[in-house]
C-alpha cells in the first residue's frame, strides 16, 4: 500500500508522503529537451508523452505520487475558444468570451470526447507506474476567468465585471463549465487514476459572497458527483480564511498555500479530511540546509498526524534547482531527524 493513499485514508502512522504540484514541468533538464522538439500542446496531446513526461520526476526524484501531464486549460480548447501557449506570457484564448451570446454560442459538445488522448496517457502510465497516479481538472471559477479574461490575469477586471453586472449568464457559464469538468474528472477515474485534484486556483480572489455563489457552490456539486469513488483534494489558493466553507462541501483532502500554520487550521479541520501543503516555492531557492531545516518544521508541527501530504503551497517554479527538489524529497522521505 502506498503511502500517499494511506494518508487519504487516514492510515499513515510514518514519515508523510511529498509530491509537489508542477512536479513535472520546466523546472527539469529532460522537459526543457523534450520541449525544443514539442511544443506544450503537442506534448499534452501524445499518450505516449503524456506517460514519459508525467514518469519524469517520479524516475529522477521518487516522489510518491505522480500527477497526470495535462493541463486544467484543455477544456477551454475543446470548448472552440482558440488557446496558445506562448513561452513569455502564458496562456492565450484567441477569442475570448464577452457577453451572454458568447456562452449561448459555445457549442454544446463534451470536451471528454475530444480530449480521450488524456485517457489514453493514463492508462499507459498505470501500466508502468509504481506510485499512485493523481488526476485533475481546473474548477468553473478559475476556468471561467481564463476564458473571460483571455490570459494570465491578477485583477480579473473583466472576469468581476460581468460577474458583477450579468450574474445570470455568469452562472450560466459556471454550469456549463462544471459540466465539463464533471466529464473530465469522470473520464480520468474511468482510466484507472488513484486519486483527484481540483484547482480552483484564483477562487481566493473573491469577495466573500461572490466566493460562496460563484466557486464554492459549483465544487460542491462538483464534489456530490464524485464522491465514493475516488479520493478528492482541493486546491483553493488564499482561501484558508475560508476554511469552515471548504470542510462543509465534503472534500477528502484540502491543500494550503504558505499563509497559514497547517498545525493550526488542524485544530479546526476535521481529523477525517486530508491537510496538504504548504511550503512557499520561493524556499526552493534557498540554500540547502535552509531547505532542509524549514522541510523538519513542518513534518515536526504536523507529528503523527495520519492525514498530512508534504507538498509546496503552489506550483513549483519554473527557475527551481534541480538540486533543491532532490533535497527536499530525500528530507522528507528520511522522515524527522531526532
Ligand atoms: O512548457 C511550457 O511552456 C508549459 C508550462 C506548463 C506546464 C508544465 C503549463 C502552462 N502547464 C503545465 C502543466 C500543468 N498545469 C499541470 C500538470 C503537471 C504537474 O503538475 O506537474 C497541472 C496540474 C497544471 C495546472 C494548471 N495550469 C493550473 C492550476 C494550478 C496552479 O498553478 O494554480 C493553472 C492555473 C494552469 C494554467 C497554465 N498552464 C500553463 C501556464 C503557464 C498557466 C498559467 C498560470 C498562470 O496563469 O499563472
Amino acid at each position: 500500500m502506498s503511502v500517499f493513499v494511506e494518508a487519504l485514508q487516514g492510515r499513515n502512522r510514518g514519515r508523510p508522503p511529498i509530491w509537489l504540484m508542477r512536479q513535472a514541468g520546466r523546472y527539469l533538464p529532460k522537459y526543457r529537451e523534450l520541449r525544443q522538439k514539442w511544443s506544450f500542446l503537442q506534448l499534452c496531446r501524445q499518450p505516449d508523452l503524456i506517460a514519459e513526461v508525467t514518469m519524469l520526476p517520479i524516475r529522477t526524484f521518487g516522489m510518491d505520487a505522480a500527477i497526470v501531464f495535462s493541463d486544467i486549460l484543455l477544456i477551454l480548447e475543446a470548448l472552440g475558444v482558440g488557446l496558445q501557449f506562448q513561452d513569455a506570457t502564458g496562456p492565450l484564448i484567441e477569442r475570448p468570451l464577452e457577453k451572454a451570446a458568447d456562452v449561448h454560442a459555445l457549442p454544446r459538445i463534451q470536451a471528454r470526447e475530444s480530449l480521450s488522448f488524456v485517457s489514453e496517457g493514463i492508462k499507459l502510465l498505470k501500466q508502468t507506474l509504481s506510485v499512485p497516479l493523481i488526476g485533475f481538472a481546473g474548477a468553473p471559477f478559475t476556468l471561467a476567468s481564463y476564458i473571460i479574461e483571455g490570459k494570465t490575469s491578477r485583477s480579473f477586471e473583466k472576469t468581476k465585471r460581468w460577474m458583477y453586472a450579468d450574474p445570470a449568464s455568469f452562472h450560466q457559464l459556471l454550469d456549463l463549465l462544471t459540466d465539463q469538468v464533471i466529464g473530465m474528472l469522470e473520464m480520468q477515474i474511468e482510466a484507472g487514476v488513484d486519486a483527484l485534484q481540483l484547482f480552483d486556483s484564483w477562487a481566493g480572489t473573491l469577495a466573500y459572497p461572490q466566493f460562496c455563489s460563484f466557486s464554492l457552490a459549483y465544487l460542491q456539486k462538483i464534489i456530490q458527483r464524485i464522491k465514493g469513488r475516488v479520493p478528492l483534494i482541493l486546491f483553493c489558493k488564499g482561501a484558508s480564511s475560508l476554511t469552515t466553507e471548504l470542510t462543509s462541501i465534503g472534500p477528502n483532502g484540502i491543500s494550503f498555500d504558505w499563509n497559514v500554520s497547517l498545525p493550526a487550521l488542524r485544530t479546526v479541520i476535521p481529523s477525517q479530511i486530508a491537510i496538504q501543503g504548504n511550503l512557499d516555492p520561493q524556499l526552493l531557492h534557498a540554500p540547502l540546509n535552509v531547505i532542509r531545516a524549514e522541510a523538519q518544521r513542518l513534518m515536526q508541527g504536523m507529528r503523527g498526524d495520519p492525514r498530512f501530504i508534504f507538498n509546496l503551497g503552489h506550483g513549483i517554479l519554473p527557475d527551481t534547482p534541480v538540486e533543491a527538489v532532490r533535497v527536499l524529497v530525500e528530507t522528507v522521505q528520511q522522515g524527522e531527524s531526532q
